[in-house]
């Protein structure tokens, strides 16, 4: 597998989750601005929605979307409990929560970005402002007495709930109303896997 990847972006979340699952793959860097792989050619022959992260598959092929794409990976290494099986009600419950993410976080985060700033009126932005922080304190609240988002074991859920976190000082969003999501950020940093991911991203 071949992971097309911008170094902190949504991208992370895959990341993360093939080396939780110890799975080898290679990773690629793209310029999203230009849309080009490192070499000059364009990354839009590569995935035409000319969005990270993509992945190529083994067979052939890629993947796009990073809820899915993680579920693709996680479901290759059974008993990793970076995810439930399909099927079952805990496996709903995760995907639950991954659209939520996507949908109301990672989606909701991106006007305050500072490269929206001349796209985005100040009004927008104190609104989406206002919605991300109800949004959050739900995630907050998710983890109260849990370690994880569902439990006490990491899942997909949360490498990518980590990855949007892990954008808020960037927005100037200040986490300080919400331990739980807090001290969520600072456990999944410090496990060996999501390390390893930042390292090989600042290469
Ligand atoms: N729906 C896609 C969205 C991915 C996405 O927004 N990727 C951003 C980086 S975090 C990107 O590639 N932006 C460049 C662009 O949209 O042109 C997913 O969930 O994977």
């Amino acid at each position: 597998m071949k992971l097309y990847y911008k170094p902190g972006a949504c991208s992370l979340s895959p990341h993360i989750v093939l080396r939780e699952a110890g799975l080898p793959f290679d990773l690629v860097k793209v310029d999203l601005a230009a849309k080009t792989l490192p070499g000059g050619s364009d990354f839009r022959a590569v995935n035409p929605k000319g969005q990270v992260p993509t992945l190529a598959l083994d067979e052939g092929g890629i993947l796009t979307e990073g809820a899915v794409i993680v579920q693709y990976i996680a479901d290759k290494v059974p008993g990793s409990g970076l995810i439930p099986m399909a099927g079952t009600m805990e496996r709903y419950r995760v995907q639950e929560l991954m659209n939520f993410i996507g949908m109301e976080l990672h989606k909701g985060a991106v006007p305050l970005f500072r490269m929206m700033t001349e796209v985005v009126s100040d009004t927008h932005r104190a609104f989406a402002a206002k919605v991300l922080r109800g949004r959050l304190a739900i995630l907050n609240q998710q983890l109260e007495g849990r370690s994880y988002l569902t439990g006490e074991i990491f899942t997909v859920a949360d490498a990518y709930a980590y990855t949007v976190l892990s954008w808020m000082p960037r927005i100037n969003f200040d986490l300080s109303p919400f331990p739980n999501l807090k001290s969520f950020a600072e456990r999944v940093a410090a496990r060996p896997a999501v390390q390893a991911t930042h390292a090989a991203e600042a290469r």
